[in-house]
């Protein structure tokens, strides 16, 4: 049975947004309310599933890439955050040079990764210069690899520092070899929740303005929204309502990412993390009202890889990466991925198990290679049962 043809039966106000949904209609703020509110998760994900394999058939994207997090010291002081480290002396903190961080690069070289995400504290000698310095660095010895990097919120603070505007700033960055920019540091747009959890750093209208202005530079980018703490539904609506927006005027959001807080080592650990159904709905929700931005991704090193696999039958397409063991900000988080790493072979078997089609992509989503017939050495055999 379809999404549609459970929804012809029984018309309440749950059933006639969804039916709106699926014929293509853009939901209003008050229509997502009432579906967070009361829709069934069974038919959310129904709709959610269409929605996604009209988009996507049955592929599900991944990519090839590894991290590097140059510092965990940070001048901010979020209360979700397990990560950073202050500057006092005896805490577990690390500052990488440049010469380490090349030496990562220098590792991929030849290799099979085509993307480079570099993300992690805010510290005050590491400025705009320094960085472009390094992306220049990684693009001469790697000519082909694409790099992502820096939140909005480390971009707001170096060009802050260093006098320059959020134009002039990213486009030293591009000149540089800066490609794509990830989408941390969004959090929750509304001004309460984002004072009461990050309330220092760069502001809704901050993240805002530097996304929009590095679409504006033909530069692509990812959005994000922390979950699952103190926000209630309205904040996540108001939240994905302003980045449709965005998206409405740019174009330029690749993916969506929703990720889930996890309370591990955090001045919020008294805060229970959300049941794995809210999790789906979420995810769904996501799907169902971000009508504009193609793709849908499950972050697995800090949902997990089990849930993520799950969340292919709630509106997602892509499950990011390899990862190749190289970040550490899910793990210090309290994520059940401890050591996050996928092999390939792995990867594509987590998608097969499930009867989609794993297929790499480039950071543009620009696609590789469908592995549907891709047989591993080591590949276990996937049992499927449809
Ligand atoms: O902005 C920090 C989140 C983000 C916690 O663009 C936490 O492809 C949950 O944005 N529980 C940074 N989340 C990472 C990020 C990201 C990751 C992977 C891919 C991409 C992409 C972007 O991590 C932060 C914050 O929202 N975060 N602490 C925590 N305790
Ligand atoms: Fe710093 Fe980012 Fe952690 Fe906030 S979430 S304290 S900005 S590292």
């Amino acid at each position: 049975m379809t999404a549609s043809s459970v929804l012809q039966t029984a018309p309440t106000a749950v059933e006639a947004i969804l039916n709106r949904a699926l014929h293509g209609e853009r939901l209003s703020t008050e229509d997502a309310r009432v579906l967070y509110y009361e829709a069934d998760l069974g038919l959310l994900a129904s709709v959610a599933n269409t929605i996604r394999e009209r988009l996507h058939g049955n592929k599900t994207y991944f990519n090839r890439n590894f991290h590097i997090e140059p510092t965990n010291k940070c001048v901010f002081d979020c209360t979700f955050c397990s990560y950073s480290r202050n500057f006092q002396p005896n805490e577990a903190s690390w500052e990488m040079s440049k010469e380490q961080m090349m030496g990562i690069v220098k590792k991929y070289v030849g290799t099979d990764a085509t993307e480079v995400h570099i993300v992690g504290g805010v510290h005050p000698k590491m400025s705009l210069l320094f960085f472009a310095d390094l992306v220049k660095s990684i693009r001469e010895v790697h000519p082909t690899i694409h790099i992502k990097g820096f939140t909005a919120v480390e971009l707001e603070y170096m060009f802050r520092k260093a006098k320059v505007t959020v134009r002039e700033g990213l486009e030293v960055l591009k000149t540089h070899g800066l490609q794509s920019l990830p989408g941390g540091g969004a959090e929750i747009f509304d001004a309460s929740i984002r004072n009461e959890i990050c309330k220092d750093k760069a502001s809704a209208a901050q993240w805002l303005e530097i996304h929009e202005t590095a679409h504006q530079l033909d530069m692509h980018s990812n959005c994000t929204m922390l979950y699952g703490h103190i926000e209630r539904y309205e904040h996540r609506i108001d939240h994905m309502n302003r980045l449709r927006d965005l998206q409405d005027r740019t174009q330029g959001f690749n993916c969506f990412i929703p990720l889930k807080f996890r309370n591990k080592d955090n001045e919020m650990s008294h805060i229970p993390e959300v049941a794995i159904q809210e999790d789906l709905r979420t995810y769904a929700m996501a799907r169902i009202f971000m009508d504009n931005i193609p793709h849908l991704k499950a972050y697995w090193p800090m949902i997990g890889r089990n849930t993520a696999q799950l969340l292919l039958s709630f509106g997602v397409d892509d499950l990011d990466g390899t990862i190749d063991d190289s970040t550490k900000i899910y793990a210090m988080a309290g994520s059940e991925e401890q050591n996050p790493s996928l092999s390939t072979a792995d990867l594509v078997r987590l998608i097969k198990q499930v009867n989609r089609i794993p297929m790499e992509r480039d950071s543009l989503y620009n696609e590789l290679k469908d592995y549907s017939n891709e047989r591993f050495p080591d590949e276990p055999a996937v049992q499927q049962y449809n």
